[in-house]
């Protein structure tokens, strides 16, 4: 018996900030969370696998209209008519409250109560399949403690959306101890929510199958399901199977003593090529972060537009389907560089703001104004205190190479 447990699809998850920077590409970000289903839908056709089980989140939100839902029903009924079960829980992303449409599913899925822990057994394979969907956002209990005992004779599958024990990056939602889950006298425990794959557990089994395809560049590498192999009542395969058509990657490129912008390309084409290699030819999202001491560092920080189609321009040269989301510069000027005539006077300029505080506190004061536009709301929940001292010199060492570049002879024509 085989059976794929995936979680956390999010689909049609909003680009958000990332559809002004993604342009040409933003439908291809934006709807790689669905061809990565349709993915999952193919692989279980093609594999006829028994069962499919989904952990929560299959939505990112509320629909705003009925083609997310449609576009759900057209994977579930492939699956109904190759013969193949769902049985699936709605997560804090779908939570039953937070969905103000709904759609009948097709006669192959069963979604679990809300309400209460529900039993599913699928009588021809022996398997009793245990669980229950969010009814809001914020669930806070322990749900796994009120699910069922297992049922004698049968394998047991507990479906469930959990925090576990808590885990970086992610809300704590119906939290439980691992021994909440390995006590149980389940067979195999079906967990959604954190999006990173992670195997807690091997007996019983206790995984995150982690989402199924990433949304941004803080969901990096391969994405997709667990295929789970079942024989004699025993798990004895638990396979990670990748179904994502972007990968997401950062890719911190070492270009101290680059003298210009040119001497750091051939080291940035690398970097990308490396990425390229190991992509299992995904489309490649990527993020650039330059760092080290170079004199390159005023060409850089000060012509961001040209760094990032100098990059872009690698991203085409390169073997692969790749895109810059983004470019960091995060480089510092060479060191011992001293400068004559009036960009000595800029630079000693600055330098004397560098080091008075109450020149530092007038830069931390005005941006902290521009930063006011931001709402409220938003700097509250991003636990926003404030600019840090290393943050202002950060901004300061910005304008410097951006005034230097500007005034340098041949900036523009190198
Ligand atoms: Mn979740």
């Amino acid at each position: 018996m085989r059976f794929i447990h995936a979680a956390d699809l999010h689909l049609d998850s909003p680009l958000s900030g990332l559809r002004e920077r993604a342009g040409e590409r933003a439908e291809d970000i934006a709807g790689a969370s669905r061809r990565a289903f349709d993915n999952l839908i193919e692989f279980a056709v093609a594999e006829r696998v028994d069962f499919v089980v989904i952990a929560g989140d299959v939505f990112d939100g509320d629909w705003s209209d009925y083609s997310s839902g449609l576009f759900l029903v057209r994977g579930l009924d492939r699956l109904n008519r190759a013969g193949i079960p769902v049985i699936m829980i709605r997560g804090n992303h779908d939570a039953a409250n937070q969905m103000s449409r709904r759609l009948t599913w097709p006669s192959n899925v069963r979604e679990l109560s809300s309400r209460t822990p529900e039993t599913v057994v699928l009588e021809s394979l022996d398997v009793a399949i245990h669980g229950q969907s969010f009814p809001a956002r914020a669930v806070t209990e322990n749900l796994a403690a009120s699910y069922p005992a297992p049922r004698a004779g049968l394998f047991n599958i507990g479906v469930l959306h959990t925090s576990a024990d808590g885990r970086a990056g992610h809300d704590v939602y119906a939290p439980c101890e691992l021994r909440d889950l390995t006590l149980k006298g389940y067979d195999y425990w079906a967990l959604g929510h954190i999006h990173t794959r992670e195997i807690l557990a091997t007996d019983p089994y206790v995984v995150f199958p982690g989402n199924l395809q990433g949304r941004h560049v803080n969901e990096p590498g391969a994405k997709g399901f667990s295929l789970v192999t079942v024989a004699g009542g025993r798990v004895t395969n638990v396979e990670h199977v990748s179904v994502d058509v972007v990968r997401w990657a950062t890719l911190v490129v070492d270009v101290s003593g680059a003298e210009t912008l040119e001497d750091l390309c051939p080291r940035v084409g690398q970097a990308i090529a490396e990425a390229v290699a190991d992509a299992d030819g995904r489309t490649l999202a990527v993020r650039l972060v330059l760092r080290g001491a170079c004199a390159a560092h005023r060409a850089l920080a000060g012509d961001p537009e040209r760094l990032a189609a100098e990059c872009a321009s690698l991203a085409l040269q390169s073997c692969g389907d790749v895109w810059i989301e983004r470019v960091d510069v995060e480089t510092d000027p060479a060191p011992l560089r001293t400068e004559t005539g009036a960009l000595a006077d800029v630079t000693q300029l600055i330098s004397h703001v560098r080091t008075d505080p109450a020149d530092m506190d007038q830069i931390r004061v005005a941006l902290e104004r521009g930063l006011d536009k931001i709402p409220l709301q938003l700097r509250t929940e991003a636990g926003f205190a404030g600019l840090s001292a290393e943050q202002c010199a950060r901004v300061l060492a910005d304008a410097e190479a951006l005034i230097l570049h500007k005034l340098s002879p041949g900036a523009a024509h190198p």
